[in-house]
């Protein structure tokens, strides 16, 4: 089966947004009806879903946070009875509980046809062998992307993380042409690869990795490009809007399609919630279209990221994001300096000598230590190179975040291996 629906991805705006209100109409009409937290929320602000008349009129609606998700917990958001619920997934969330989101047979078909358009948009076929590292469980990273890539006839190896050995092992015998793992544990499977002695090009079949479920920088993208002679594409998504492949990059890995007849896609000012302009950056605000079990409207996501209105090469009509420059929540100030850890891991990775792993520690001295494992040959190479290599990191942090980090140049294989996110900043200031 084929998955390139050129006719839906290729629609004009013009009738894309017409699709678009139509389905926000009979969402928001939905929700009213059935769900007694968004019909409160609607009747508090005066809207009648049956009165909406154009796509801006959703800015007078009232957002929905992670908070909502708790309110009336676990069934409160249900549109359909439970009988119709046939999947659970989670998400830890930070207030103890995990957020729960359902889906019902409808939605995980609907899922899974996401997934297989993204995949169909970076050239796969059914003729890929997809070997599946995301962790199998309430996660959704894996059961997701498995479903989708069945449905383009995609062979899948349902491997799960960890267990390096076996990864390579596994892409080895069954001649693995594409992987999805997320960009940290890909790094950490690249090196093993290579301290294996293995040469990727000439001994794997592999050609595309997906990867996501994190933030990682161009850098980081171009390092594992090269280290393993395979194209990545950026894959985006959260739990609550279905999981991975709510933006995926297309051929020209120029920003994130979000496939807008399904999601209803926002920017905002986080601090006042009003709509940036195209282009600049702000909190992604999404809305699904196209969900049956558990709507959400308006679903503040917390992510940062900015339009990209621009036509896309390929050809699709639906618009893209920039990658995730990170979440709202993941920033964190040094002696009065906001600061992202993707800041700190592009300049790391766009440095020779550094290898793939580090760490960022904030000590209660309010000082920015980044311990980073350098390349063997450095390490047990001249001290002046190591010198060298010190300052440089030192150099480029200060001038890409204004802030003079302490560096600690470490042996490979020092810090703790992610298989699934990392976990990259460790605030003792807090402790
Ligand atoms: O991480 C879903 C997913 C699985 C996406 C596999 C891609 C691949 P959650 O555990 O709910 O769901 O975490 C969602 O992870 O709000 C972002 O902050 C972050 N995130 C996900 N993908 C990316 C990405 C899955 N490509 C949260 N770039 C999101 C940057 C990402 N951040």
């Amino acid at each position: 089966m084929q998955y390139w629906h050129k006719e839906l991805e290729t629609l004009p705006r013009e009738k894309l947004e017409q699709l678009q209100l139509e389905r926000l109409k009979k969402i928001l009409k939905r929700v009213y009806q059935k769900v007694p937290h968004y019909r409160k929320k609607l009747q508090d602000a005066g809207i009648n879903p049956s009165n909406i008349k154009s796509l801006d009129e959703i800015r007078n609606i009232p957002f929905t946070t992670k908070e909502d998700l708790f309110v009336d917990y676990p069934y409160g958001l249900l549109t359909v009875p439970i009988e119709k619920v046939i999947r659970l997934h989670t998400s830890s969330g930070t207030t103890g509980k995990p957020k729960a989101i359902f889906f019902s047979k409808k939605d995980i078909e609907n899922s899974a046809e996401l997934i297989a358009r993204c995949l169909v948009m970076t050239g796969a076929t059914k003729n890929d062998i997809l070997q599946n590292s995301m962790t199998y469980g309430l996660f959704t990273g894996a059961f997701v992307m498995h479903y989708g890539a069945e449905k383009v006839g995609i062979f899948v190896i349902p491997a799960g993380p960890g267990n390096t050995e076996r990864q390579i092992n596994l892409m080895r015998d069954f001649g693995t042409t594409m992987l999805h793992m997320t960009p940290s544990y890909t790094l950490y499977v690249a090196s093993v690869i290579y301290d294996k002695g293995i040469d990727p090009k000439k001994e794997l079949k592999l050609k595309r990795a997906y990867l996501g479920a994190e933030p990682y920088s161009e850098e980081t993208r171009k390092k594992i490009e090269n280290m393993l002679g395979i194209d990545i594409y950026n894959c985006y998504g959260l739990t609550e809007m279905n999981g991975p492949g709510v933006g995926f990059e297309c051929i020209y890995k120029d920003g994130l399609h979000i496939w807008e007849d399904n999601f209803l896609m926002e920017v905002i000012n986080p601090e006042t919630g009003k709509p940036v302009n195209d282009g600049e950056i702000g909190e992604l605000v999404l809305t699904t279209l196209n969900r049956e079990a558990m709507p959400l409207i308006r679903y503040r996501t917390r992510d940062l990221t900015r339009i990209i209105s621009e036509p896309c090469k390929c050809g699709r009509t639906h618009r893209r994001i920039s990658r995730i420059l990170g979440r709202s929540d993941d920033m964190f100030i040094v002696k009065g300096v906001n600061i992202f850890p993707q800041q700190i891991e592009q300049v790391l990775m766009g440095i020779n000598g550094v290898a793939q792993n580090y760490q960022i520690v904030l000590d209660s001295y309010d000082e920015m230590i980044v311990r980073v494992e350098i390349d063997r040959e450095i390490f047990d190479g001249k001290i002046e190179k190591l010198v060298r290599l010190k300052d440089e990191i030192i150099d480029k942090i200060r001038s890409a975040t204004m802030v003079k980090p302490k560096v600690e140049l470490l042996e490979p294989g020092t810090l703790p291996i992610s298989e699934g996110k990392a976990k990259r900043v460790i605030d003792k200031r807090t402790i």
